[in-house]
């Protein structure tokens, strides 16, 4: 770890990840993980593999849909109440830093107000991708000008262990979108307490869950009428044709997504419409699918409050406050770090 130690200036960007072999290392993740998933039973793919390059923007026209109420939600929550959160953190110098940066366009709401009151902030988008650390950093540092952007390319936790050892400064780390929804329970409770480790006492989590609501409204939000949430799974698929020599028919392939009751979650899936073989040439391996055979793409799961207050003592965080939107569909928790 300190021989990665390095100070990097603002406006650069510090590649944690940089391999100089020519079979990048995520590649090579992807392709057992594909392996690993389509040999499973029920058959199951990773939904962060949807997000390439075509994949980020079809989400970016997810959001754009009327029946996708999340992202809408957290931005009036952002604009409401956006002076009271940055109240609660204090003045001193801060970290922003957000996991899975994403367009930057919520975080310019909290960024601006933070320069607006002469906070002195330094904002580190943290993702595994450097394209999308790239073009957050450049469309921020055009729309705020004197910012002051340090990008990392990194694995979550090694990038916010590799801050803690950096300077003296509360860490405020965003994890927006219900992005935390996409982790089965199990998983949620590691990423909490890994972040937790990382994190130094004092320091604030600032996380978006989406809320349980009338059943309809959530089935709504996953099956647009435009079927781009279909395009967005599917791009799945594409992505093992493309990437892994895959020969994928996505026609034969039915997108389906549906609300479990028990686990309190959006399930979605992509179902196999006849009996066929699939051929993925990188893992030299032949699937068989039986005719109306499923393979589970995402979970999204939904919350009561109740579920976030222990979600957070659970895994060693304080409850500051619970920022909701006017329609109580979506919630921003500002949680703090204890570790004394
Ligand atoms: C970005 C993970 C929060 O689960 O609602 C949107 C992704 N999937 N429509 C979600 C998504 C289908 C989204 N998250």
């Amino acid at each position: 770890m300190s021989k990665n130690l390095k100070i990097i200036e603002s406006g650069e960007i510090l590649d944690l990840q940089a391999r100089h072999i020519p079979c990048p290392k995520s590649q090579k993740e992807f392709a057992i993980d594909v392996l690993i998933g389509l040999s499973h039973s029920p058959k199951r793919l990773p939904c962060k593999y949807i997000y390439d390059e075509r994949g980020s923007l079809l989400f970016e026209r997810i959001i754009a849909c009327p029946e996708y109420y999340l992202t809408d939600c957290e931005v009036e929550i952002l604009r409401t109440y956006k002076e009271e959160i940055l109240s609660k953190v204090g003045g001193g110098k801060i970290n922003l830093v957000e996991l899975g940066a994403g367009s930057g366009e919520k975080t310019k709401i909290l960024l601006q107000e933070m320069i607006a009151g002469n906070i002195d902030v330094t904002f580190i988008p943290i993702d595994i991708s450097s394209s999308a650390i790239r073009d957050s950093t450049d469309s921020l540092k055009e729309q705020i000008p004197g910012i002051k952007i340090k990008g990392l390319v990194s694995e979550y936790f090694k990038g916010i262990r590799w801050l803690s050892n950096l300077d003296r400064c509360t860490n405020v780390i965003l994890f927006l979108g219900s992005n935390i929804g996409n982790f089965e329970p199990a998983e949620a409770d590691v990423f909490l307490s890994s972040l937790w480790n990382a994190c130094n006492d004092g320091d604030y989590l600032f996380i978006g869950f989406d809320l349980k609501k009338d059943i309809r409204l959530l089935l709504n939000a996953y099956n647009d009428s435009g079927g781009v949430t279909a395009e967005f799974n599917l791009n799945l698929l594409r992505r093992i044709n493309n990437e892994l020599g895959g020969d994928f028919n996505l026609e034969e392939f039915q997108y389906y997504s549906t609300f479990d009751a028990i686990s309190g979650a959006i399930k979605s899936y992509l179902i196999s419409q006849r009996k066929q073989n699939v051929v993925i040439d990188e893992i030299n391996r032949l699937f068989f699918f039986k005719s109306w055979e499923s393979i589970h793409t995402e979970s999204s799961y939904k919350f009561l409050v109740d579920d976030i207050v222990k979600l957070a003592s659970r895994n060693g965080f304080e409850i500051i406050e619970h920022f909701f939107d006017s329609k109580n569909y979506f919630v921003d928790s500002l949680w703090q770090v204890k570790k004394e």
